[in-house]
């Protein structure tokens, strides 16, 4: 056993400039491990709180309370357990709050430590830590099949276009290193067709294109075009990925496109998405409806779940009892997992485990507000999880989680990446497995 000799955190500052919470977990040996809270912009009512300090001073967002959560309470909690039992300590930070978000010491402090705690276990083993994640939950490694973005909307784009997220997936690539080079095509092609447009007005939260769009629908068709200019045929090797993110602009169950001045209830809201997925090569869906809207959810998961992959991410907030209802509900087939949507990282990997064991798909992701935190590439890899949404492919808070997935494939080999078998059961898989049975 190695005890934990010191816990500090001290405040840091995220990809937005706002303030967030690092944590140092040292032990007896000297090892030391670190993590840093992630914070998001499209958030989930029932997910695990930030704690801020609210009040005039950086726009509210001090997290001075959150670090005396640290310093204090958990610090002391803590201190002198065996850095290897993970989930003791997990469940001794739950029962200094058992609030049901975690308003008491905050998600942002409780996640920060939990995924420290890790780190320090990894270190003190002598692994990295994907290895360590793999061996100590049983898993077998990967290499995660990207979801990146490439034009960035709702809540991270001042709500320019309505839709958040306009990605890619490439399940097509024969290895991590092609899914970079391909990207990185599609990437400058989308902008090189904005630019010569008048449509490029910058970049948004997540490193990806903000757009000029007069429609939603122009975001797909240039996203399209896009793939085309960068060499590939759409639906082929590159598919596209979607966060509709859709309770940001639910109100009241109204469905409202402020940007295309439409509104629509759940059932022209499914219609509407259902004409996407026909006249688009897009293979997987975030939160398709709000959160609250289970019929509407259950509704598009029985239509159109044989066909797409559909994720729920504000609609599960990685809390392992949702997911159990949405299985039993027969709403979405996967879930994005955010450790920090759940506060620790036992809960996060309970969440993992009760979606991979119903043959879920789950995709391991950052937030809109990140950091040089690299901690999501090995939780990803570790869990062999197969898929990671990290943001764009710009912005160093995003590339460094791509670039640590780099540096764990020179240790982990090229033929550890997963390739499409994540979209196995969508009409991308369906298709190539056809054509390989020809
Ligand atoms: C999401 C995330 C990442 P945020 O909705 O999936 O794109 O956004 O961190 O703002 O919740
Ligand atoms: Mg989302």
């Amino acid at each position: 056993m190695t005890a934990i000799k010191r816990v500090f955190g001290r405040r840091v500052w995220d990809s937005r400039g706002h303030p967030t919470v690092e944590v140092d977990v040292t032990l007896a040996n000297g090892v030391v491990g670190r993590a840093i809270a992630p914070a998001g912009a499209s958030r989930g009512t029932r997910e695990a709180i930030d704690l801020r300090d609210g009040g005039r001073a950086l726009r509210g967002k001090g997290v001075s309370r959150a670090l005396a959560s640290v310093n204090g309470p958990i610090a002391q909690a803590i201190t002198g357990m065996d850095v290897a039992d993970q989930s003791g300590i997990d469940r001794v930070i739950l029962r200094l709050d058992p609030s049901a978000l975690k308003e008491t010491l905050g998600g942002n402090a409780t996640v920060a430590t939990s995924l420290a705690v890790l780190h320090a276990a990894a270190a003190d083993a002598g692994k990295a830590l994907w290895l360590h994640v793999s061996e100590t939950t049983g898993f077998t490694p990967s290499l995660p099949l990207p979801e990146i973005q490439i034009f960035g909307g709702g809540a991270h784009a001042g709500r320019r276009v309505d839709i958040q997220d306009f990605m890619i997936m490439v399940p097509g690539a024969d290895s991590f290193d092609e899914v970079m080079e391909i990207t990185n095509e599609v990437y400058f092609a989308a902008g090189d067709i904005m630019a010569s447009k008048g449509k490029m007005a910058g970049v948004a939260d997540e490193g990806g294109w903000w757009p000029n769009f007069d429609s939603n629908e122009e975001a797909l068709e240039t996203l399209v075009s896009a793939i085309e200019k960068a060499g590939e045929k759409p639906g082929e090797r590159v598919v596209i990925s979607l966060d509709i993110a859709a309770s940001e602009f639910c109100t009241d169950d109204c469905y409202r496109l402020a940007l295309e001045d439409r509104e629509m209830d759940n059932g022209a809201m499914i219609d509407m998405l259902g004409g996407w997925l026909d006249s688009y090569p897009i293979a997987s869906i975030e939160d398709p409806l709000a959160e609250g809207d289970v019929e509407g959810t259950r509704e598009f998961t029985r239509r159109f779940g044989d066909r797409v992959q559909i994720i729920g991410d504000d609609y599960l907030v990685t809390n392992a009892a949702l997911v159990e209802q949405a299985q039993e509900d027969g709403a979405c087939n996967a879930v994005l997992i955010k450790v920090n949507q759940a506060g620790t990282v036992t809960e996060g990997f309970d969440t993992f485990r009760k979606a991979r064991s119903a043959g879920w798909g789950a995709i391991v992701s950052a937030r809109s507000g990140e950091t040089e935190d690299v901690s999501i590439s090995h939780l990803a890899t570790g869990l062999g999880g197969g898929q990671l949404k990290v943001g764009s492919f710009t912005r160093s808070e995003r590339m460094v989680k791509w670039n640590e997935c780099l540096r764990i494939q020179d240790a982990l080999g090229v033929e550890s990446f997963v390739g499409g078998a994540p979209l196995a059961n969508t009409w991308w898989g369906k298709q190539s497995k056809k054509e390989t049975a020809a």
